[in-house]
């Protein structure tokens, strides 16, 4: 009811708040002001919605949400999204103009961090009790600056006085070895879509000293009062921790405990029946503590036996797995645990005793012989499901990286195919698209995404088709704008967009990419020219401290730089490396993409989930047969996506054999020689650095671990062919369609049905 009143009173309620706060009417406050007035009135919308409650909630922990801007998001999701727009126009104002002033906070790296926080709206669109259990860091992902061709990295400042962010009274004490502190507690409301408000809860503390931060995002690691909470950690599947990153995960999971168990004390819960109550989701091995930590709470200050606290907590936490590079698969040694969390050491032995005494394989234990803790091993042994994140890569997980555990508990796997929210990813980054869809078949589909599939009967639908294509072209209008607005580069909207972003790391080979391009300009330089103009956009922050993938990027902007600036070249092809790329800048380039990049080596990309958001916006993919890919492929057929490359039984067979040799590719082909050759070419070298170059150059002659080498032919020839069919518009549109018909499958929602039905086995709140 006082929902209703507040949304009838709409546009009251923002010259009230204009008025209190700058103390002028809402039509002339500046955009930046306008913002304020937006977060004020949602903020006070989400306060009054209806909270989803339960007999039982599932609580999802993770160092990382990269929730992106919420303003857009939850004006859609408490529908009043229209109503704003309307409001906005007879103002002046315009929407997105407004949101250019909402700080992003980027509270996570890439796939697991955006996962987190797809996954919390859909649990609240489902109308399932739940909260995200997280850090409230100060500086969220760093912000990426390039600077003569090379990533430089800046703190990234995206707190602001005025927030979505509430403050609470609630507090806790953690306990490490060395010494205590007192977290407190920050409320982030989540709205559903049509339905009602979860949390997500990010813990910090009041220590923190921004001071620390010295040149670029340097800061003294050893002052943990000062430093706990400062920043994200910038690793990616890769290059993880040190002590900080261990008094950060505990300090999430101590946190953590103490919030479920108040809860459950709050609502007189016998804790003998925690798992009635709560269900944990750990999402990788960074809040696997949580275990050890809640048997010891159970044990020293519950009185439970030790059988009992660890049957319970057993029962209580599920487990998801996000890779199976090695090098992610977090191993601590049991020194730097007796540092940091000494109270946790005698649990983890306990548990690697129980495991001693039950099986032989030392493949499964615990600690191992080096005195490592494996933390995923604690997950599976002491945890009641184990999921993948793709068919393909729990099918891995199954018979390949963990079979050993497999056999011992077959009944604890299951897969959880990956989806995105379809709220940010279609209604709120392509309204025009979203309203073409509603046009067409309703708007059934908002709620159920598989409804999308009616729009394979306007096959022959030439309005529609044609109607679908001019959207992505206004698409591709706004995005050359927005390139030209935040990067100084002109791209042309007739040309072909093909589009790579996500994290840079080696496996997902954007090191191919460049050797295309390399090859492109070079047959355009002896004359081939391609029919229509080809641009290449890259988005994608490396970890700092990952050499290699700096290169990479050093790379890519030196042939920026040399393709846009040949005038032989330059009418017939563009390259554009975006600074910065977060969840903001996906939203832009998402919606006019052409063609989607999905070139992983095939078994390495636990699923992807950019993959699905171009799908759903039309794009088309190029890939390998890897992660999601493989569903995607099923789901469009061969006709409809351009898959190349070996697959991934090959390539676990190259690893098992050691037999994989890229110069012998390098020697064999003239292509590939000559395209390699180019990174230190004298052209190259001109525009970069020697040593940066000749490094990658020896890596992919000598290494080349992700086997780039071994597919570049078939993706040249793939994407050569994939380019060329796009001048077969009629082909080109029904593929299109064709794709977001089957985009349905990808939706979170479904995801979280399944997590539900499987796993959690929550109560729907209605
Ligand atoms: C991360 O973003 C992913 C896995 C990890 O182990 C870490 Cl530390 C970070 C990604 C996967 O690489 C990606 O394939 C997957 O789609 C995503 O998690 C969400 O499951």
């Amino acid at each position: 009811m006082q929902r209703d009143i507040l949304v009838l009173n709409l546009e009251e309620q923002m010259e009230r708040s204009a008025d209190r706060q700058f103390d002028k009417s809402f039509a002339d406050c500046t955009d930046k002001e306008a913002y304020y007035v937006l977060l004020d009135v949602t903020n006070e919308l989400m306060r009054v919605a209806e909270p989803i409650v339960g007999e039982k909630k599932i609580y999802y922990i993770s160092m990382e949400f990269l929730i992106g801007k919420l303003l857009s998001n939850n004006l859609i999701n408490l529908r009043v999204y229209d109503k704003v727009n309307q409001i906005l126009r007879k103002n002046g104002k315009k929407l997105a103009d407004i949101e250019e002033y909402e700080p992003e906070p980027s509270l996570g790296n890439g796939g697991l961090g955006r996962l987190a926080a797809c996954f919390l709206d859909s649990i609240a669109t489902l109308k399932l009790p739940g909260e995200g259990i997280g850090l409230n860091y100060h500086y969220g992902l760093f912000k990426q600056v390039f600077e003569k061709n090379l990533q430089t990295a800046q703190k990234d400042q995206w707190q602001e006085n005025k927030s979505w962010l509430e403050k609470t009274d609630t507090t806790f004490d953690v306990n490490f070895g060395d010494k205590k502190v007192t977290s407190r507690l920050y409320n982030l409301y989540v709205c559903g879509y049509d339905s009602g408000i979860n949390k997500l809860r990010l813990f910090d503390i009041e220590t923190v000293d921004e001071k620390l931060v010295k040149k670029g995002i340097n800061f003294d690691k050893t002052k943990i009062e000062k430093n706990l909470t400062l920043f994200l950690y910038p690793d990616d599947s890769d290059e993880a921790g040190n002590l900080l990153r261990i008094y950060q995960e505990y300090f999430l999971v101590s946190n953590a405990a103490q919030l479920i168990l108040h809860e459950m004390k709050e609502r007189q819960y016998d804790l003998h029946k925690l798992y009635d109550h709560a269900v944990i989701q750990i999402n990788d091995t960074h809040p696997t503590m949580i275990i050890p930590e809640l048997i010891r709470i159970l044990v020293e200050e519950k009185a439970f036996s030790m059988d009992d606290a660890i049957k319970v907590v057993s029962k209580t936490c599920a487990y998801t797995n996000h890779t199976i590079l090695a090098e992610a698969l977090e191993t601590w040694p049991l020194a730097y645990l007796e540092k940091v969390v000494p109270q946790l050491v005698p649990y983890i032995k306990e548990l690697d005793k129980r495991v001693r005494a039950k099986v032989k394989n030392k493949n499964v234990q615990i600690i191992d012989k080096d005195k490592k803790v494996h933390m995923a091993f604690i997950d599976i042994h002491y945890g009641f499901s184990v999921n993948g994140v793709a068919a393909i890569h729990t099918d891995i997980l199954k018979n390949t990286e963990l079979n050993d555990f497999y056999k011992l508990y077959p009944e604890k796997f299951n897969n959880k195919t990956n989806g995105i929210t379809f709220r940010r990813w279609l209604l709120s980054c392509n309204h025009p698209l979203a309203d073409l869809i509603a046009d067409t078949i309703g708007d059934g589909y908002k709620k159920d995404a598989t409804r999308l599939e009616d729009l394979l009967s306007h096959e022959k639908d030439e309005g529609f088709l044609d109607r679908l294509e001019s959207i992505k072209q206004e698409k591709k209008k706004d995005l050359a704008a927005y390139i030209e607005k935040h990067e100084g580069v002109q791209i042309d909207p007739t040309s072909i967009y093909d589009i790579q972003v996500k994290r840079l790391h080696e496996y997902k080979r954007q090191q191919m990419n460049a050797l295309y391009i390399i090859h492109k300009y070079l047959e355009i330089k002896n004359g081939k020219k391609p029919v229509r103009p080809l641009t290449f956009i890259f988005g994608a922050k490396a970890a700092p401290a990952y050499v290699i993938a700096k290169d990479i990027i050093h790379l890519l902007l030196c042939l920026q730089e040399i393709v846009n600036n040949d005038p032989d070249v330059s009418p017939y092809m563009k390259v554009v490396f975006v600074e910065n790329y977060n969840v903001t800048y996906a939203e832009h380039l998402i919606p006019a993409a052409d063609v989607s990049e999905q070139i992983s080596l095939a078994s390495k990309e636990a699923s992807g989930t950019s993959n699905m958001k171009f799908m759903l916006n039309g794009a088309i993919t190029l890939g390998t047969d890897d992660g999601a890919n493989v569903e995607i492929h099923d789901l469009v057929g061969d006709d409809n996506i351009y898959i190349f490359g070996i697959d991934s039984d090959t390539v676990i067979k190259h690893y098992k054999k050691a037999d994989y040799v890229s110069r012998k590719y390098y020697e064999k082909s003239p292509v590939i020689k000559e395209a390699v050759d180019f990174i230190v070419s004298k052209q190259c070298l001109k525009v970069g650095k020697k040593e940066n170059l000749t490094r990658l150059y020896n890596e992919l002659l000598n290494k080349d671990w992700f086997m780039t080498l071994i597919d570049l032919e078939s993706y040249i020839e793939a994407k050569d062919r994939i380019f060329a069919d796009y001048e077969d518009r009629n082909k080109w549109k029904h593929m299109m369609l064709v794709n977001i018909a089957k985009a349905g499958y990808f939706s979170s929602d479904r995801t979280i049905m399944e997590y539900n039905k499987d796993i959690w086995k929550l109560q729907r709140a209605d």
